[in-house]
Formats: structure tokens, sequence, C-alpha cells
């Protein structure tokens, strides 16, 4: 493929939970060098910096990420650099400032640059007055989090870039993200990863929700694929430019527990809410993506079963191997 055809990607936040793992399935389909991982704190995996160009990226700034831009080529971005609902809400003008100015930051880059742009949003956007039973893609948008809010700003401005300047913007709306790789940071569904780490670890986990806190999660492999397969669509196909409810699967805490001590039966769970509770009672417990199904065909493979049998063989296996 000559490089005018092949793909140059850009990946902010490609240290973290869902960039580490997109960034090198991007890597595998794209070829390494023509994906640049962007990073700001978190120190990047050996992985990371093996497999193709890696920069220090800070995206309230303008000016960082149009060097890059331009030194790669860029015409796809992948912007994941985010802070997430429970940071949000102990600081909430660095959440502001990340998520805001810093999609603002990317769309106004991509305008001028005339990028493709994938940009997560989350299951924060719904706060209680939406119905939290198989909430519905178009709904009321009031939520409670300084992190909701920058989704919802968020949302809005991405479909204003793509009505008023055409621009090629497109998003999910994601629920909590279970993963054995990089572990998530700040957010309130951490709980549903930690889990797995203590049980194999300590057999014993102290949980920051109630045992009967029902939300809707998502393993890996559809996460990344959710982002592939809405990028990849045709352009006619994405009738939504705020973005997209996509499900996959919803449980409680205490199932999960249940779940997780099918493999590992000695192990224990203890519930202590902490004021991540009140925001997790505040998003829904399900959601309806029968629009994404319909629309470009959003269609999850794993759910709490697959999902746990998966998660513990590979992290025993990485704990065995002495790797994490
Ligand atoms: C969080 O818990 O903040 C995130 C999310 C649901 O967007 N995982």
């Amino acid at each position: 493929m000559s490089r005018k055809t092949m793909k140059r990607i850009l990946v902010t936040g490609a240290t973290g939970q869902i960039g580490s793992e997109l960034t090198m399935e991007l890597r595998k389909k794209y070829d390494g060098d023509n994906v640049v991982a962007a990073g700001h704190k978190r120190k990047p995996s050996e992985k990371l910096l093996e497999s193709g160009p890696f920069e220090y990226v800070d995206i309230t700034s303008k000016g960082n990420i149009e060097k890059v831009v331009k030194e790669y080529d860029i015409d796809t971005i992948y912007h994941l650099a985010a802070v997430l609902s429970a940071t949000g809400e102990e600081n909430p003008q660095l959440a502001w400032n990340v998520n805001i100015n810093g999609l603002y930051n990317v769309l106004e880059v991509a305008r001028e640059h005339d990028i493709r742009v994938f940009w997560p949003s989350s299951i924060a956007v719904f706060g209680p007055e939406a119905p939290r039973i198989n909430t519905p893609q178009d709904t009321i948008l009031i939520p409670r989090t300084i992190y909701g809010v920058t989704k919802v700003a968020g949302e809005l401005l991405c479909n204003y870039y793509f009505t008023r300047f055409g621009l090629d913007v497109r998003s999910v709306r994601y629920p909590g993200i279970i993963s054995s790789e990089t572990p998530p940071g700040g957010g309130t569904t951490d709980y549903a990863v930690e889990i797995f780490y203590e049980a194999i670890r300590n057999r014993h986990y102290t949980c920051f929700v109630r045992e009967d806190t029902v939300l809707p999660m998502m393993y890996m492999p559809d996460c990344i694929n959710a982002a592939l397969k809405l990028m990849e669509a045709d352009s006619s196909q994405i009738k939504h430019r705020t973005s997209y409810n996509v499900n996959a699967m919803s449980f409680s805490a205490g199932e999960l527990a249940a779940e997780i001590r099918k493999y590992i039966p000695e192990f224990k769970c203890e519930y202590e809410p902490d004021f991540r509770q009140k925001i997790a009672d505040s998003w829904p417990m399900s959601i309806d993506d029968s629009v994404a199904r319909r629309e470009w065909g959003w269609n999850p493979k794993y759910d709490l079963a697959s999902m746990t049998r998966d998660m513990i063989e590979k992290l025993k296996k990485r704990f065995a191997e002495g790797n994490f």
C-alpha cells in the first residue's frame, strides 16, 4: 500500500486502559510505523515503545497535537485521553480542562487537517431522570457528575463539528470496560476490574459499591471492535453524530463475585460503598443499543460467563509469569 492510501493514525491516551490495547490492535492492522501512540502522564510500556512511534502530547495544548499531526501526516485520530468520573469529582476543574479543552483542540486540528476522529463518550451522559433500564439512544441527558457533563457537552460539540464543518467524527457511549492488560484509573466502574486482580492475588476484595449495584459493562475485545467497526463503517451508515449507545452485558457486583467464585471458590468479597456509590446509582443499569446494531452492525461477543473465564485465564497466566 502506498503512503497515501495507508492510514496514518494518532492515538491519544495510548498508555491508558483502552488506548494501550487499541494501539496494539491498530498496529497489527495498519503496521506499527503508521500508528503513533501519544501519552502524557503514565509511563509507556516496553511493548508500546517497541512496536511503533511514541510521543508525549499534552492535549490541552493545541500546538502539541498539531506538531505530531504534521510530523506524521496523520489522517485519523482516536482521541482517548480523558479524566474519568471518580477523579473528575475530586477535581472538576481538571476534568473540564482535559475533557473539554482537549476535545476542542483535537476537533480544531482535525477540522484544519481534514482528519477522521473517534472519541468515546460514556453511559455517564445519563442521569437519574433517564430510564435506568434499557436506557434509549435518545433520551433526557442531565448527568450529575462533571465527567458526565463533559461527555454531554463533548457529544454536542462533535455533532456541531459534523453539521457545521462536515468533520467526520464518530463516537460510542462506552459502559464500564473490563480488561486484563492495563488497569483503568479513576473510574466508578473500576471495581469490576480490581475484583479480578484481588481475587487472584489475595482471595479477598473490598468492593466500593453495594452488592446489588447493577451497571452495564463490556469486555475489551468488544470495546476495541466497537471503535474499529464504527470507524470502518461507510459515512452514510452513521446517522448519529452525537454518540451511539453500545451494550454488552449487565450484572450486579454480587453476581460478578459469584461468577469469579466458580473458578476461585475461596474468594471472599466484602462491600464498603464510598462516594462512588452515588455516581453508580445515577447511571443506567442496562442500555438499549438497537440503533447501533441497526445502523452499523454493532454486535458484542462476550457475556458475563465468557468474559470472566477469559479474564481469569489471562490474569493467572500473567501472574504466573510474574508479568504484572
Ligand atoms: C467511569 O467509570 O468513569 C468510566 C465510564 C463508565 O465512562 N469507566
